[in-house]
Formats: C-alpha cells, sequence, structure tokens
C-alpha cells in the first residue's frame, strides 16, 4: 500500500511512520528528515532550508518539489511506502500527483492524524527538552501550528475530492494510534 502522512507538526506523523513502515516492510521517507540531513551535511539545500525550518516557516515550494522529484526519479519510492511530510501545499500535493503519474505509481490512501493544538504543543514542547530542535519553541511551534492552518489544512479537502482520505484520532496513546493505523495502513 502507498500512503502519504498528514497532520499538524507533532501530530506523530514521525513517530508512527516510522514505526510503521520497520513493522510492514515498508519505505519511509520523511521531508523532514532529508532537510534535516541537509541542514547538518551543509549541502545546498541545507543551507538554502535552514533559516526556514528555524523559524517554523515552510522550506519554499520550487525547493522542496525538487527535492522530492530528484528523491522519485531515482527510485526511492519502491511500491509500499508511507510518505511522511509531504506534501505540505496545494502546489506540492499537486506536483505530487503529475509525478506519481509520470512515474506509473498509485497513491491509494492519504492518512490524516486528528490531533488538537494544546496536544502538539505539549508534545512539541516535551521533544525540545529532550531532542533540543531548533524548531521546538514556544514561539516557532505557534508560528508552526498557524502554517499547518493556512497552508497544509487544505491538503484535507484535496485529497477527500480524490476519495482517498482515511481520518485516525491521533489523540490517544502510541500504541493505540500504531494500532489504529496498522488497520488502516496493510
Ligand atoms: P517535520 O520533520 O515533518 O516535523 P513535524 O511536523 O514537527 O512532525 P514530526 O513528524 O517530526 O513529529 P511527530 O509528529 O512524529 O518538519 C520539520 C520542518 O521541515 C517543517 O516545519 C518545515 O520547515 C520543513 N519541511 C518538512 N517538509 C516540508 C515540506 N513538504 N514543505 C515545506 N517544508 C517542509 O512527533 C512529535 C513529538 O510528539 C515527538 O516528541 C513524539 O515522541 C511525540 N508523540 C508522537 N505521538 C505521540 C502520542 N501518541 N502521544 C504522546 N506523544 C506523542
Amino acid at each position: 500500500m502507498n500512503l502519504v502522512f498528514l497532520g499538524p507538526p507533532g501530530s506523530g506523523k514521525g513517530t508512527q511512520a516510522k514505526k510503521l513502515a520497520e513493522k510492514l516492510g515498508y519505505v519511509h521517507l520523511s521531508t523532514g528528515d532529508v532537510l534535516r540531513k541537509a541542514v547538518k551535511d551543509g549541502t545546498e539545500l541545507g543551507r538554502k532550508a535552514d533559516g526556514f525550518m528555524q523559524a517554523g516557516e515552510l522550506v519554499p515550494d520550487e525547493l522542496i518539489i525538487g527535492m522530492i522529484e530528484e528523491l522519485v526519479s531515482a527510485g526511492a519510492l519502491k511500491n509500499g511506502f508511507i510518505l511522511d511530510g509531504f506534501p505540505r501545499t496545494i502546489p506540492q500535493a499537486e506536483s505530487l500527483d503529475i509525478m506519481f503519474e509520470k512515474y506509473k505509481i498509485k497513491l491509494d490512501k492519504a492518512v490524516l492524524l486528528h490531533v488538537g493544538d494544546a496536544e502538539v504543543t505539549k508534545r512539541l514542547l516535551g521533544r525540545a527538552e529532550i531532542e533540543g530542535r531548533a524548531d521546538d519553541n514556544a514561539e516557532v511551534i505557534k508560528n508552526r501550528i498557524e502554517i499547518y492552518k493556512k497552508q497544509t489544512a487544505p491538503i484535507e479537502q484535496f485529497y477527500r475530492g480524490q476519495s482517498i482520505l482515511t481520518e485516525v484520532k491521533g489523540e490517544d496513546t502510541p500504541e493505540n494510534v500504531f494500532e489504529a493505523l496498522l488497520k488502516v495502513a496493510k
């Protein structure tokens, strides 16, 4: 099954996608992870993306779409994958459809994890204490949630229109969310 994961920052996309991919033998491709590695390695993409990420802004569409196209054309998405953190804007979702058509890839489901603002803020502040990620502080978290509502949430309707949106309650224990996701991802 080929899936994209949607949901606000801190909804558990990365946490769950990684575990599910391991369990089901799927490929897990996280744009956040690819970008953080590019920043760490000091590549051109990383240098361009760094400031946006630190401010909690989205990295510009042309950069991120180019990055995904490179990965897809290199065969990064074998059948059975979870794309985590992409698409995050309508232009990204439209470009992905075009890429999938070009490379004959079928998207089976867009899985939306529902978690409220108070809970995601609590989780991300908790992660800040453990991992110290540059974009996990109160002000930047607030910005990321606002940006999600304005720029990313419209994608829910985009996939609902294609009849492939599946909604899952993300405000539960990681174990229960995993069980719920397993049912829709198999
Ligand atoms: P991401 O890496 O995608 O970061 P995220 O949205 O914060 O979610 P993440 O997957 O890491 O966290 P999760 O919810 O699993 O993106 C980072 C930045 O990269 C973006 O802000 C943007 O700048 C840039 N970017 C990435 N993709 C882009 C794109 N397509 N276009 C433009 N820019 C892009 O978990 C969060 C925390 O919650 C963890 O500490 C976890 O332990 C905890 N948690 C998870 N599930 C829980 C549960 N059920 N109960 C309690 N805690 C839980």
